[in-house]
């Protein structure tokens, strides 16, 4: 395989997924598996260009606030997934532990980004659901999971771990909340993903949270067509 810049893979995953949404009939839900988080701007790109001009969000689980202009000298590091997201859409992200100055400058100056950092996302009571609940409110959302916003005692399993993450019960009330409150999920991925030899659990983990969001996500649009039936209580 020919290796190409960065800028140029975002190209083409935006231009792959713009391919797929326009198609007829279109993908009942897109689901996007990673490897490297920088993928996530490229299929942003594509859905802003397609099903969801001006209607849609991003949720993002993630350790790491990824807000970064350049990082290593590259704007499409996985440091940069969000800020290139940012320039798309707003964003709502979710287990935050690890930001620095710059980021948290950018952060505090933008009306369309919410950092619900990790202390606050773990709390009891959790009212920045409610919040979260507020922002998809009628919006396409696109969920992105970046596996490290997890709690790495449950999710060892990718390129850099950090300590105090989201639980699995909390990261299904954000799938949850957004697939209960959007107008619709069109996609979603999850990412980092970085398999250690021999231990199995994490792998079970991302393969579970795939197929739950993939479920809670095709139910919320069998439920604006009317057709959830009994599904309607599992959300
Ligand atoms: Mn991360």
């Amino acid at each position: 395989m020919m290796r190409k810049s960065p800028d140029a893979m975002i190209d083409a995953v935006q231009a792959a997924v713009a391919g797929i949404m326009s198609g007829s009939p279109g993908p009942r839900l897109l689901v996007v598996l990673g490897g490297e988080h920088t993928i996530s701007a490229g299929v942003v790109r594509g859905l802003a260009a397609t099903v969801a001009a001006n209607n849609l969000v991003v949720v993002q689980i993630d350790a790491h606030a990824d807000l970064w202009d350049e990082y290593e000298g590259s704007r499409y590091s996985h440091a940069c997934a969000a800020r290139r997201i940012v320039e798309t859409c707003p964003v709502f992200q979710i287990g935050i532990r690890a930001i620095s100055q710059e980021e948290d400058r950018f952060r505090r100056g933008r009306k369309d980004l919410r950092t619900v950092f990790s202390e606050e996302a773990n709390a009891g009571g959790a009212a920045w659901l409610q919040e979260l609940a507020a922002f998809v409110q009628g919006k396409d959302v696109y969920l992105t999971m970046d596996l490290d916003g997890l709690d790495p005692s449950i999710m060892p399993a990718v390129g850099t771990p950090e300590p105090d993450g989201l639980t699995w019960a909390r990261a299904l009330d954000v799938v949850r909340t957004v697939c209960k409150h959007a107008a619709s999920v069109p996609a979603f991925d999850v990412v980092e993903l970085a398999p250690i030899g021999g231990m199995r659990a994490p792998d079970f983990l991302a393969a579970k949270l795939v197929y739950k969001t993939m479920s809670l996500a095709l139910l919320r649009s069998e439920m604006r067509v009317g057709r959830a039936g009994d599904g309607l209580q599992s959300l």
